[in-house]
């Protein structure tokens, strides 16, 4: 069962059924205990005759912090010890890689997300950017995984490469996250078969393609979610995304006007033009 957040509100489907859902957003749903039950219970009431329309499509997101898990895929390991070898930054990527606690870092604010079909942004600062499609874990209050959606942790590969510390700046401005096109209620994680394809076009061609899968994950949804919740309090849950498995060439860098498709089985596609200024 898929939740979606519209302009009309919120609404659950299941193959082409429609439901509305009485809450008034994401914030109010997510603190009802036994959500399943609940969900059940709803589509009970029985479908509407509704059409979501992509144009009434809102980012699924309402007061959540976004959270993200760095290098937790080979690829990006690789990619990021390159990036910053000259500025010593090498080892420590390599290191977090395969220490027992992971790289979790703070991504965005709800206002700072864009939903499908919203322009994701390059910093304007910026000469080498990049999107990362990402799985990305929906978590109650009491820290139990209760549905995922698609991620874009858009990033800034020069800022971060020149110093790891200037992470926040590569990672977090308007713009710079993307989730949707729906959440995916499901207290079960996805295969690990699950693919996860990016595309990205550029006057109608495609200039970059690539693929992973979950396989490729290294840590489980429940040790990264474990650590989230450690020291912290999430009163209206918060979105965890996983990191990412698919790192194009160091010569790629996303460009005003590009368009990034992501696609994750199971969840559909979430796609994005990129705006620059
Ligand atoms: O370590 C920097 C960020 C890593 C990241 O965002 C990723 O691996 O997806
Ligand atoms: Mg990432």
């Amino acid at each position: 069962m898929k939740l979606w957040n519209t302009r009309k509100g919120l609404f659950l489907t299941v193959g082409q059924k429609v439901y509305p859902v009485p809450e008034p957003g994401l914030d109010a749903l997510i603190r009802i205990d036994e959500l399943q039950e609940y969900l059940e219970s709803i589509l009970r009431q029985g479908s509407v005759d509704e059409q979501l329309e992509m144009e009434d499509l809102l980012a699924p997101i309402e007061n959540q912090e976004v959270w993200a898990a760095g290098v937790t895929y080979y690829r990006s390991r690789d990619a990021r010890m390159e990036e910053s070898r000259e500025a010593g930054g090498g080892s420590f990527y390599d290191r977090v890689y395969t220490a027992e606690r992971p790289e979790l870092f703070f991504k965005a604010t709800a206002s700072r997300v864009v939903g499908p079909g919203q322009p994701v942004r390059i910093r304007r600062d910026a000469n080498w950017s990049v999107p990362e499609p990402e799985w990305t874990l929906l978590i109650n209050p009491r820290g139990q995984i209760i549905g995922c959606t698609i991620g874009n942790d858009m990033s800034s590969r020069d800022i971060e490469g020149e110093n790891p510390l200037y992470l926040p700046q590569a990672k977090v401005y308007q713009g710079s996250c993307a989730l949707g096109p729906s959440i995916l209620l499901t207290p079960e994680p996805l295969p690990a078969s699950t693919r996860i394809d990016l595309g990205v076009e550029r006057g109608g061609e495609i200039v970059f393609a690539g693929s992973t899968s979950l396989a490729e994950l290294r840590r489980s949804p429940a040790s990264l979610v474990e650590y989230l919740f450690r020291e912290n309090l999430f009163p209206n849950g918060v979105f965890l995304m996983t990191g990412t498995g698919i790192v194009p060439a160091d010569d790629f860098t996303l460009l005003h006007g590009d368009v990034v498709r992501i696609r994750i089985e199971g969840l559909g596609e979430l796609a994005n033009p990129v705006q620059c200024g």
